[in-house]
């Protein structure tokens, strides 16, 4: 049987148009250790067949809490989405790029710094001089794996910012459905709710760090990450 990288899944039918050209994009293929190793397009790198081979990508996850009460930012992830569609989960989440030469800096996490601003911008709208990137707080990375829905799914080392700040949220459609500001207790009766589905890797973030953190969050102090695997 080939190991051949597998790209011949044809994205035209079924899928929306916007997100089926997103899937062009370039995402930065690491390690376990998170070691550079090149570059894959969005589609190779999300299907299950290729991260059955190992395949693993740069990631990150955005928590954007609220100054005046410490409410956490969650949005509902759009229909359109090929991947966790309908699903509730953390403010933002996407990939760093090797399309540009800023969000591959590894150094101070800038990288992943600014892929959070642009794509804070794109899915929910919120002016980027509201995200600054030295506000956000790197917490740590997490390796982690999860299937989605049929051919898809993810594979990353994904990196965990916090950022406290006031936003002006303007959604963008076609990425999420909606939004709305929790505090634990309302987030924990989400959970309890079966009406709603959460994506699988806020759930593990929620249960194996959020609820630890939140707290603590103005005190925190960026420390530096190590790597965790997880299996669900
Ligand atoms: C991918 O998120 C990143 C993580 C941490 C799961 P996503 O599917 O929302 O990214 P994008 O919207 O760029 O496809
Ligand atoms: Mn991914």
């Amino acid at each position: 049987a080939s190991r051949a990288i597998l790209k011949s899944i044809d994205l035209s039918a079924g899928y929306d148009a916007e997100q089926t050209r997103l899937m062009d994009e370039r995402c930065i293929l690491v390690d376990e250790e998170d070691n550079a190793l090149g570059a894959a397009d969005k589609k190779t790198c999300h299907l299950m067949e290729n991260i059955n081979k190992g395949l693993l990508h740069r990631a990150f996850s955005a928590f954007v809490f609220r100054p005046s009460d410490g409410k956490l930012l969650l949005q509902q992830r759009a229909t359109e989405k090929i991947t966790f569609p309908d699903m509730w989960t953390n403010t933002c989440c996407s990939h760093p790029l090797d399309d540009f030469e800023e969000e591959k800096i590894e150094k101070d996490q800038l990288g992943v710094r600014v892929a959070a601003s642009r794509k804070l911008e794109h899915e929910l709208g919120i002016p980027r001089s509201q995200t600054p990137v030295d506000g956000f707080q790197y917490l740590t990375r997490i390796h982690y794996l999860a299937p989605s829905n049929g051919l898809w799914g993810e594979h990353e080392v994904d990196y965990i910012l916090f950022l406290t700040a006031d936003v002006t949220v303007t959604p963008n459609l076609n990425e999420i459905r909606d939004y709305k500001y929790v505090d634990k207790a309302e987030l924990q009766a989400m959970f309890e709710d079966p009406a709603n589905s959460f994506t699988p890797w806020f759930k593990l973030i929620a249960r194996d760090f959020l609820f630890g953190w939140w707290d603590e969050l103005l005190a925190r102090k960026p420390a530096e990450g190590k790597i965790y695997a997880k299996s669900l």
